[in-house]
């Protein structure tokens, strides 16, 4: 095995101790090195908040050691983001995201964002917590392509479909595609809450939002 492979899958390990400092100087390391970003965080920091949330379940953590873990991974995309922004820049188009109201979770979203912008999309990040009223209010300020919501609390994925049913009464719904992500999220409850599309993880998410341009061009 290389050094490289060493101390990388060291990085899983001090995300989930919550060791900020530690994770920080070995991504650092690593994106010097040549290790691409896009593998630092789908093969080191997704797998090691899957963790963080497989001990919280089983009450070996409490939300105080998910949330310093979380900052750890942070630390990763604060580093990980120009990067990820050297992809292509013809302007592909607009997507306005955010995590929905009653919701903190903004680790998904920002990877998802980053990986937008990396691909040339411009992204109005509209951060955590949004609900029907600042979705209208950017899509009147912005006139965006895509909108992009992201849940990750099985009690606040239902805010979705009331931001979807805003954007239907104020006469704007023909205006946008609808992004939706998040781990409890699926296909079904997509298309059940009238979504355009579902994207289960960042990559999917970049794909998907080229399709979902396509679509638009074309209607
Ligand atoms: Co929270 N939390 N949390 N938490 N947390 C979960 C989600 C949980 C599953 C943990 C568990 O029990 N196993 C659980 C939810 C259970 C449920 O709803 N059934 C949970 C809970 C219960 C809670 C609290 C209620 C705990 C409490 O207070 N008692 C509380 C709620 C706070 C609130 O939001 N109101 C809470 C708080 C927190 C912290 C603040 C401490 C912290 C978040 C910090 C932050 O985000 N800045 C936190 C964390 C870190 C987690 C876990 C451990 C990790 C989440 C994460 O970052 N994953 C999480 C456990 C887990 O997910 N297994 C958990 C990594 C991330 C890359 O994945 O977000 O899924 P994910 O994003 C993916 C895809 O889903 C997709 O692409 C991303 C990249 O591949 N995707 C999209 C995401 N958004 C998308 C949008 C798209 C497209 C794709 O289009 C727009």
């Amino acid at each position: 095995m290389s050094s490289e492979e060493l101390y990388l899958d060291e990085i899983p390990d001090l995300i989930i101790e919550g060791d900020i400092k530690g994770t920080r100087t070995l991504a650092a390391k690593a994106l010097e090195a040549g290790v691409d970003a896009q593998v630092l965080i789908t093969r080191y920091l997704v797998p090691a908040m899957e963790e963080v949330g497989r001990l919280f379940e089983c009450g070996e953590y409490f939300v105080s050691e998910m949330l310093v873990s979380a900052r750890a991974a942070g630390g990763i995309l604060e580093l990980a983001e120009p990067y990820l922004a050297q992809g292509e820049h013809k302007a592909t188009g607009v997507v306005v995201t955010g995590t929905v109201k009653g919701d903190m979770h903004d680790i998904g979203k920002n990877i998802v964002n980053m990986m937008l912008r990396g691909s040339g999309f411009q992204v109005v990040d509209l951060g955590t917590d949004v609900g029907p009223a600042k979705y209208i209010q950017a899509i009147r300020e912005h006139n965006p392509d895509i909108i992009g919501m992201s849940a990750l609390l099985t009690t606040t994925m239902n805010v979705m479909g009331e931001i979807i049913q805003a954007v239907s009464n104020e006469g704007m719904r023909n205006q946008v595609k609808i992004l939706v992500g998040g781990a409890p999220i699926t296909q079904a409850f997509a298309d059940a809450v009238g979504a355009d599309g579902y994207a289960p993880d960042a990559a999917a998410s970049v794909r998907l939002a080229r399709r979902l341009i396509e679509e638009k061009k074309s209607s």
